[in-house]
Formats: structure tokens, C-alpha cells, sequence
């Protein structure tokens, strides 16, 4: 028996393992962020995928912190593998440990497996979370995307790596989910063909599309191909602190200015950030999050789906 507790982030869900995942052993949530996905893909694809879930779906392992500076520690995955920081599931995350009465209002520190974040918990169900440092590696890569032509983007770190651009099939929004969902899984899979990668080799496994936005108190509009063939429906948090380090290299924003990203379903996050050490910016981002349910998930011997439903 697994005990989750859900919640959505600006629409985008998140499941909180509470009790019963694996055990990972000793060390850094790094190390053993590295043996969850090497060694028990079978839990996390059971508990994200249908029937219990949905491919949208991000899970949050609760572990022991290896810092005593920490309230909590996490590591994020999809159905498809791990991811390095997740900005909608720690705003999740930190509105599920105020449910569960584990932390209160007000700042707190949690280890991820790329490093330590901040989360401020406010009384309205909004958090705020200090992201890694995020930075821009390419400007400008042009990539032969099959059946589209040439597509130009920036390759940035936000806690996940993103291919950024403003090329896009048509209108980012709800109803043409079909043709942005196509047009991003071929970017992805041209930028795999052409070797373009984010550090050190590193699969770029998010695709952010971007335009203007359609409401008057947003400033920008994005649509977020996840790791597996899923939309983020948040604007993404780790793709919106990709987003400021783009905008900060290119003289667009200030530190400090609020900027507010709009996502495809017209959900919003306020960004802001301040220089980082190493060059980069370090975002701030603030969203809502609703706990939406709390469960213990059930694995029967017979069931043939108990791991879920895999192509
Ligand atoms: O909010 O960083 C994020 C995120 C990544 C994948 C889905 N959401």
C-alpha cells in the first residue's frame, strides 16, 4: 500500500508519495534520486501511470534530507524518468507539507537532487520558490525539424533542460493541442538527430514554444512539451526560470521586475530574479497549488495493470 496525497499547481497535477515508496538507501538526494530511476522504474510508472494516474502526472518521492538545513527532501519523475528540479510540483509539494502539518507559513528549505531550494508558503495557497541558478548555453540554434523546416531557439537550464523558441505551428492554445504536441515531439527529436544537447551531453528533454499573451496582465505565453509525449498545463516552472535567464542575457528584463508567464490553458506564475554567482539568474517563481486528494493506492497480485498501462 502506497499512501499519495495529490494537488494541482496551476492545473498541472502532482502526487506526493507519502509512505511506501522504495528504499533508497544513504546519501545525497542526488545519489539517491539516481538509484529510484535506475532501479525501481516499475514503482514509479505504477503509481503515475493509468489506471491510477495519467502521463501528466509528476510524482514527489518524499526522502530524508542529507542536509540539516532542509525541511524535506524530493525527487521528482515522470513516467519517463527522472526530472532535476520540477517548479509546479515543489509549489505541490510545499502546499501538501502545510496540509500534512508538516511545515507552516512561511520560508523553508528543501534538497532536490540538483541542488537546495527556498519556498516561501503564503496564507493563500501561493507559494514561492527560489529556483537553482538557471542559465542560457545556446542563442539562436537552428534545427531542420522534418516536415517544418528550420526552427531557431535558445538551450537553457531552469533545473531541466528546454529548447526555447518563439517558432511556433499555430496558436498556443487548448484547442489546437493536437498540432503543438506534434510540432514539439519533432523539435525534440531533430535536436536528438542533430546531436544538440544541453551540458555535458545532456538529453534536452523539454520543448517550450512561446508567443504573446492573450490577457492584458500577462507578458508572455508558453506551451511546455514534458520528457514523455505530455503538455505542461502550469506554465512550467523550471521552463519559466529558462525563460528569465534568456530575457535577463538579452537586456529584456531587470533583476528584479515582476514578469508574469501565462500558460496554454491561461493559468499564470509571477517570476522575478535576482544575478546569480555563476553568471546566471536565480528565478523566483510564484504559483498556486490545491491539495485535491489524499489516498492510499492498492496493488493486487491478479491485477495485470498494477504497474500501469506501458506502450
Ligand atoms: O514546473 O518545472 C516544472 C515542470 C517540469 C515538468 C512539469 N512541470
Amino acid at each position: 500500500m502506497i499512501r499519495v496525497i495529490d494537488s494541482h499547481t496551476e492545473g498541472e497535477p502532482t502526487r506526493v508519495i507519502v509512505e511506501g515508496g522504495p528504499d533508497l538507501g544513504e546519501g545525497t538526494v542526488a545519489e539517491r534520486a539516481l538509484r529510484l530511476e535506475q532501479e525501481h522504474s516499475a514503482f514509479c510508472q505504477s503509481v503515475l501511470l493509468e489506471p491510477r494516474g495519467h502521463d501528466a502526472m509528476v510524482g514527489a518521492l518524499l526522502v530524508e534530507p542529507s542536509r540539516p538545513d532542509c525541511v524535506a527532501g524530493v525527487v521528482y519523475f515522470n513516467p519517463v524518468g527522472n526530472l532535476g528540479m520540477c517548479g509546479h510540483a515543489t509549489i505541490g509539494l510545499a502546499v501538501t507539507l502545510g496540509f500534512m502539518g508538516r511545515i507552516k507559513e512561511g520560508q523553508h528549505r528543501i534538497e532536490t537532487p540538483v541542488g537546495v531550494v527556498e519556498i516561501t508558503l503564503h496564507a493563500d495557497n501561493s507559494v514561492s520558490v527560489v529556483n537553482v541558478e538557471s542559465y542560457r548555453l545556446h542563442r539562436d540554434v537552428q534545427v531542420d525539424v522534418e516536415g517544418y523546416g528550420v526552427v531557431t531557439g535558445d538551450v537553457a537550464w531552469g533545473g531541466n533542460w528546454f529548447f526555447l523558441t518563439d517558432d511556433r505551428p499555430c496558436a498556443l492554445k487548448l484547442s489546437e493541442l493536437t498540432r503543438l504536441t506534434a510540432f514539439s515531439l519533432s523539435v525534440r527529436k531533430a535536436l536528438e538527430k542533430a546531436g544538440i544537447t544541453g551540458r555535458d551531453g545532456a538529453w534536452i528533454d523539454h520543448v517550450e514554444l512561446l508567443s504573446s499573451a492573450h490577457s492584458e496582465d500577462a507578458d508572455a505565453r508558453n506551451f511546455v512539451l514534458c520528457p514523455g509525449g505530455a503538455y505542461d498545463r502550469s506554465p512550467c516552472g523550471t521552463g519559466c526560470s529558462a525563460k528569465m535567464a534568456c530575457l535577463a542575457e538579452d537586456g529584456k528584463l531587470d533583476a528584479g521586475v515582476e514578469w508574469v508567464q501565462e500558460s496554454v490553458i491561461d493559468s499564470c506564475y509571477r517570476l522575478s530574479y535576482q544575478p546569480g554567482e555563476r553568471g546566471g539568474v536565480i528565478p523566483t517563481v510564484t504559483g498556486r497549488a490545491f491539495v485535491t486528494a489524499e489516498a492510499s493506492l492498492l496493488f493486487h497480485d491478479a491485477d495485470p495493470y498494477a504497474r500501469g498501462i506501458t506502450a
